[in-house]
């Protein structure tokens, strides 16, 4: 063995090794208890970064210590290839999106190769790849056919830059400029996500998640529990009542305004004859949805001539036409409460709207003034016949007092239908066939797939001009038509992958028989960007594969039963990683300067995996000479090791070494994966080098250590095992038995004698000796016996005081 570590020739040689005995492959009919693990599958960006290098490192610690514990562990891999990130890259660099992507998976897939990562590489997964997409044609044709997709006209965030349709996200996180920005209504392609609402929100009780992320699936479906009020309309006006969705009937009467939204009814009609009140219509309806929902954006509007009445007080409130309006929600329309809703009080300040306290907290003066909005609930007051009731109340005594025609229960949600339609090349081609006569029209099932084709212009209008692509007969009544030439939203592509991994290889089903043994997945990781966007669909898409019947049954309600959002590695300044930081970290840099194992123990070292860490790079070095200077230990206690394995281990070094053990899997189940670095690969060092002379210390310490290192830093790990003598790869060897009370505490314990309240002697014996044995043992001591003999013992007892220390009594006639 070479005396000082080259970490190059041992990953090398580990690697081949794994190749070799084909260990990462997975066998379906494997007889072990499944477990399916997965990392989310990266967007090809080219090298991977810092941020790869932590997910897959995370989720593979996990994934080997689940093989070691007796699982047939699946952990596959792909690329999430197909989208505008892709294809504007390509376009600016100048090639093809597909041979863009061909080289960044290839240079990707050669790094986590090298990283050493368990990954059944038999079932990776490209969405670009006709394989793959050809399988999303049928799922969105059978959605099609029952109508959980539709084509209608929607509002749209249209980036003027790229001339797309963008998303709130990639605004929010500066992708795309707000000034870009333009509302458009265009047709689009939506599938029902609010239909599976109920089911998305219910079936967050069933998985075991992070809080955070649980909140922001809620907060993203924005399920509320209302009412539905009817305001009639006094004098002309187009329609008989204003009807409003409120979360608050409590404050029914401290109504001081009614709002409606640009595209409602009654400002359609109102501008139709007043070209300022048109002209402010036509703004209002580029509000961005997030400025609408802000409180701290100044609101606007302009009054109708329209008068409504309370139905509870009688009073006439004027209705207006404001800009926070969203005409997409709950009616279009609102009741204004200014002194119980943030955005009714600054618009009712910025025009002098009264401001009337109907809801008082604490029994306070109910005539107190307002200075601003007071959103707590409490107790009605200036109300009427609502006065003294609560939220509840205030509810029942409206039905009764209005009936269901004016007033009825209702719930708002914030959920929209997914539009998945990109006016780009680079995605799933639509199956769609637009003929003048019969309208839309899916592609039959026996002409799927739809194969994007490879030959392409740069620009939006790529497949639109496409002479072969974008004309074809139509498939019901065979006439000259157009076939759709939008493509499919990139994260329709990462709705399902998890379920096709189970049979990446069928090319006649879609998803087949396997699935019902590996799903539901047991642990997902990924970044927590995705907590709203792509596990709501991803959620949405295994409830529809599972009612159309695509799935085998006893698949489970949802994908992913637990979830582990890592933070972010952040630049060594401590800011987030970016390109125009100039602060990127490549794993390549790593890999090359300090090797596989380095790099993964770095980095699950850094800290808890839930948050975010800056780079540091002298902790690497650090981590490298760790290695280093474990490789030399190993070398130099090699024979101690090998003379060590007959031997029994010393009670104090075992109850020592349990102990870390025990943390260990502590740790693990805690998910504290940075702990089994410090806490548990050093603290096993330490107790191997500490005790030289225990050669039952070297065998059982390093036994354990490279159990441990296994997952974190595989490959001097599996040298290293096989190196000191130990039979097969480290990798298929068993993890420890959990560990029990008795393993944990001092072998023997301590007993003290006591003989009619006077103590007389003590004396150790083994920890689980039973009761019997001990009065035994304690009266055939000489100094006991001295006391008893010959006398009559009336009682004895042992009294355990913890596992260290107890008490023997006898008490004679
Ligand atoms: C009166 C009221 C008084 C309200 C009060 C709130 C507090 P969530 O919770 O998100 O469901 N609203 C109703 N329709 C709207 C629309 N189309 N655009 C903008 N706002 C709308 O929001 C429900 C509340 O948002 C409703 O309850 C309504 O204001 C407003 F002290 O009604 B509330
Ligand atoms: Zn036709």
């Amino acid at each position: 063995m070479d005396p000082k570590y080259g970490f190059n020739a041992v990953e090398r040689k580990i690697q081949q090794r794994w190749a070799k005995q084909d260990c990462f492959t997975v066998n379906d009919d494997d007889p072990r208890p499944k477990y399916y693990s997965l990392c989310m599958w990266p967007y090809p960006s080219g090298d991977l970064h810092v941020g790869h290098l932590r997910n897959y490192a995370i989720g593979d610690v996990w994934a080997r210590h689940k093989r070691m514990l007796g699982f047939n562990v699946l952990q596959p891999m792909g690329w999430d290839a197909f989208g505008k990130d892709a294809e504007l890259k390509a376009n600016k660099l100048g090639v093809h999106p597909a041979k863009w992507v061909k080289q960044n998976t290839a240079n990707m897939r050669r790094e986590l190769k090298e990283l050493g990562f368990m990954i059944d590489w038999n079932r990776e997964l490209n969405a670009s790849n006709l394989k793959y997409y050809r399988w999303e044609q049928l799922l969105f044709v059978r959605m099609w056919e029952q109508n959980l997709v539709y084509y209608e006209p929607t509002k749209v965030l249209w980036d003027k830059a790229t001339k797309t349709v963008t998303s709130r996200r990639d605004i929010d996180d500066g992708k795309v400029a707000k000034e870009d920005i333009e509302i458009k209504v265009m047709p689009a392609y939506l599938m029902r996500l609010r239909e599976y609402a109920n089911q998305l929100l219910d079936g967050l009780t069933q998985v075991n998640w992070p809080e955070k992320i649980i909140k922001d699936q809620q907060y993203l479906i924005g399920r509320s529990e209302g009412m539905t009020l009817h305001f009639a309309l006094v004098g002309n006006a187009p329609v008989d009542a204003l009807e409003v969705y409120t979360t608050r009937p409590d404050t029914i009467c401290g109504v001081t305004y009614m709002a409606v939204a640009a595209s409602h009814p009654l400002a359609q009609a109102a501008a139709s004859d007043n070209p300022k009140l048109a002209k402010f219509c036509t703004q209002c309806e580029q509000t961005l949805p997030m400025d609408a929902g802000n409180p701290h954006t100044e609101k606007q509007g302009m009054p109708l001539d329209f008068t409504v009445v309370n139905p509870v007080s009688g009073k006439h409130v004027p209705v207006w036409v404001a800009d926070y309006v969203v005409d997409d929600y709950g009616s279009g329309a609102l009741m204004g409460v200014p002194a119980h809703d943030e955005r009714d009080f600054k618009f009712a300040t910025r025009y002098q709207i009264p401001i009337i306290r109907v809801i008082n907290l604490d029994q306070q003066d109910p005539h107190r003034p307002i200075t601003q909005a007071e959103t707590s609930s409490g107790i009605a007051v200036n109300s009427g016949e609502l006065d003294g009731l609560d939220l509840k109340g205030c509810v029942s005594k409206l039905e009764e007092m209005l009936g269901p025609d004016k007033a009825r229960r209702d719930y708002g949600l914030s959920l929209r239908d997914w539009p998945i339609n990109r006016h780009m090349y680079w995605g799933t081609p639509i199956p769609i066939v637009i003929c003048s006569d019969c309208g839309r029209v899916p592609v039959p099932e026996h002409q799927l797939p739809v194969s994007l084709p490879n030959d392409f212009k740069h620009g939006p209008q790529a497949l639109a001009d496409h002479p072969d692509f974008a004309f074809c007969p139509c498939p019901r009544c065979g006439a000259k038509a157009r076939r759709e030439t939008d493509t499919m939203d990139t994260f329709v592509n990462s709705a399902w992958y998890f379920a096709r991994f189970t049979c990446p290889d069928n090319s006649t089903q879609m998803i087949d028989n396997r699935a019902k043994r590996w799903l539901p997945c047991d642990h997902y990781f990924g970044g927590d960007e995705h907590a709203q966007g792509h596990l709501v669909y991803a959620r949405f898409i295994h409830k529809v594969l599972r009612d159309l019947g695509l799935y085998p049954k006893g698949c489970g309600d949802e994908p992913f039963q637990a979830l582990l959002c890592q933070g972010m590695v952040l630049g060594a300044d401590g800011k987030k990683m970016s390109k125009s930081q100039d602060n990127t970290i490549m794993a390549k840099h790593i890999l090359d300067c300090y090797g596989a194992d380095t790099a993964r123990l770095y980095i699950i070292g850094m800290g808890n995996p839930k948050d975010a860490y800056p780079w540091n790079e002298e902790h690497v070095k650090d981590h490298a000479m760790f290695l280093q200077n474990l490789w030399q230990l190993a070398l130099k206690r090699r024979d101690q090791i090998a003379a060590g394995k007959e031997q029994k281990l010393a009670p104090e070094l075992q109850l020592n070494l349990n102990k870390i053990l025990n943390n260990i899997d502590r740790n693990l189940r805690d998910q504290h994966l940075n702990n089994l670095v410090f806490g548990g690969i050093h603290s096993i060092r330490n107790l191997i080098r500490d005790n030289a002379d225990s050669a039952a210390m070297q065998y059982q310490g390093f036994m354990h250590l490279l159990k441990v290192m296994n997952l974190i830093c595989p490959h001097i790990a599996e040298e290293l095992w096989q190196q000191l003598g130990f039979e097969g790869l480290v990798i298929d060897s068993a993890w420890w038995p959990a560990l029990t009370d008795a393993d944990l505490h001092s072998a023997t314990t301590v007993f003290v004698v006591q003989v009619n309240g006077k103590r007389r002697d003590q004396f150790e014996a083994p920890f689980d000796t039973d009761a019997t044995e001990l009065l035994e043992l304690a009266q055939q001591r000489p100094n006991i016996a001295r006391y008893i003999s010959g006398k009559q013992i009336a009682k004895s007892k042992v009294i355990r005081q913890g596992n260290s220390h107890g008490l023997i009594f006898f008490a004679l006639r």
